[in-house]
């Protein structure tokens, strides 16, 4: 039984297991706070197939349960994803930004590989209030990894990861030192940090409301049913939001910067 029954308890415990597979996270949320900054969340973001028991709709049953609506939604056709994103009425709380992959766009063996992984999900699981954060619910090898990997390093990903958040992101509008990304970068990189620089550091611009940075994917080690490999987890992203015509600050996300985004897990960049 989970002992996890409300949103504040789930968002706790997506955080402590995000932190405890990527470290970094949290000494880079440290850093930024010790400069006298409070650390607030932009969104989490989430990774999934579209399997029908476990695309976005299913991982967004709990948001949705808690008060979360669906605001917008986004194609990645090259990389063959999908994505929504969802907000809470109260602005406090963290978007929620789901993408999964197109399965019906990959090859035989990829389908087959992704549900023998989805076979493997108890019936149970599928109930529970920490569905969307429970880790990854199935045996894999790293010799399927690999394959996988081949196909769609988001596949790869998925499979060795499963449910729970990819990445938390800072919002750098609530940054009193580090206002904009251009500074923030800089004091990462003097940190030791290493940035996705692919599409350039900084993604997107004030002309699309939206600007956005993260750390390369930290590596650790995972268990795979044949050995022990260390892999790409996590990373940690900022994003910086500007008013719209409205005066209201942008909500949504830019598909050309998330594209690039998406490639934080990637290290072979
Ligand atoms: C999501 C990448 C996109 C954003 O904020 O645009 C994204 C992922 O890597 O799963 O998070
Ligand atoms: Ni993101």
């Amino acid at each position: 039984m989970s002992s996890i029954q409300t949103l504040e308890q789930l968002l706790g415990k997506m955080w402590r297991d995000y932190v405890e597979t990527n470290p970094p996270a949290q000494q880079i949320h440290d850093l930024i706070q010790a400069e006298g900054n409070e650390v607030l969340n932009d969104h989490i973001a989430f990774r999934t197939f579209n399997h029908p028991k476990i695309n976005i709709d299913q991982l967004a049953k709990v948001f949705k349960a808690c008060g979360y609506e669906e605001k917008s939604d986004y194609y990645f056709t090259e990389k063959k994803l999908y994505a929504k994103h969802f907000e809470h009425s109260d602005e406090t709380l963290p978007r929620i930004f789901i993408s999964e992959l197109q399965l019906e766009e990959f090859d035989e063996e990829l389908n087959t590989i992704i549900n023998s992984l989805v076979e493997q999900i108890a019936e149970v699981d599928y109930e529970r209030f920490d569905f969307s954060s429970m880790g990854r619910p199935w045996e894999l090898s790293y010799q399927t990894y690999q394959q996988l990997k081949e196909k769609s390093e988001y596949a790869a990903w998925t499979a060795a990861f499963g449910f729970r958040p990819n990445h938390f992101t800072v919002n750098v509008n609530a940054l009193k030192t580090l206002p904009d990304l251009e500074s923030l970068n800089a004091f990462l990189k003097e940190k030791g940090f290493k940035l996705n620089d692919s599409g350039g550091e900084i993604k997107g611009s004030k002309e699309v409301y939206l600007e956005q940075s993260s750390t390369l994917a930290y590596n650790t080690e995972v268990v795979f049913s044949d050995g022990k490999h260390v892999i790409p987890a996590c990373y940690y992203e900022f994003a910086k939001r500007y008013p719209t015509e409205s005066g209201k600050l942008y909500s949504g996300f830019v598909a050309k910067s998330a594209d690039k985004i998406f490639e934080s897990t990637d290290r072979g960049q």
